[in-house]
């Protein structure tokens, strides 16, 4: 009994906020979400909050092909490399492949923004986000849920982030979204 509860205990205190962005923008985007919402809450932990889905302008590349991006809000207790590793092997599963050094259309996209309020600079894995500030499409939907989160490195909330953004593209709401809770 007294190992039990000291089992939850620790299991509590280990779980960290954790906020994704997915995006994609080519494929049946209905279906390529509801299973990385069904992939994410098996493998890293617990959506605790989401935003709308946004149909966004490719940033930083020419395409006609719209994305959707959503921001979600898990609570893990894996470590960011192992959420690295789940994500990545979420993106293969449903088709992705990647090309090196340049944008270019996807079915799935999985990134971290935040874990918590760590700052990592690995080779591999830059956390926050090192982009998210010159975004408007992870802006809006962390604004959303997550309007007073203050970011780690940059010591400014996501309203303040959104209000000096100067990114002009289109980020809309979609309407009728499906929900990511399972
Ligand atoms: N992701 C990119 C590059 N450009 N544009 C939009 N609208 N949404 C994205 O998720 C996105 C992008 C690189 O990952
Ligand atoms: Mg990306
Ligand atoms: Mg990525």
């Amino acid at each position: 009994m007294y190992e039990f509860s000291f089992f939850v205990t620790q299991y509590k205190v280990n779980m960290t906020s954790l906020y994704l962005l997915l995006g994609g923008n080519i494929g049946e985007k209905q279906k390529i979400f509801s299973k990385v919402w069904t992939s994410l809450n098996l493998k890293i932990g617990k959506i605790a909050s989401q935003s709308a889905i946004y149909e966004t302008e490719p940033w930083g590349f020419e395409s006609p092909d719209l994305f959707w991006n959503q921001v979600l809000e898990l609570s893990t207790n894996l470590s960011p490399e192992e959420v690295l590793a789940q994500t990545q092997q979420i993106e293969t599963e449903l088709g992705r492949i990647r090309k090196e050094n340049q944008y270019s259309s996807r079915l799935i996209d999985i990134d971290i923004l935040f874990y918590g309020n760590q700052i990592i600079n690995q080779e591999n894995l830059t956390v926050p986000h090192p982009r998210i500030q010159e975004r408007k499409f992870a802006l809006v939907p962390l604004c959303e849920i997550a309007p007073e989160l203050l970011h780690p490195v940059l010591r400014k909330s996501m309203r303040q982030l959104l209000v000096e953004s100067t990114d002009p593209l289109k980020v809309e709401k979609v309407t009728n979204f499906p929900e990511a809770h399972s």
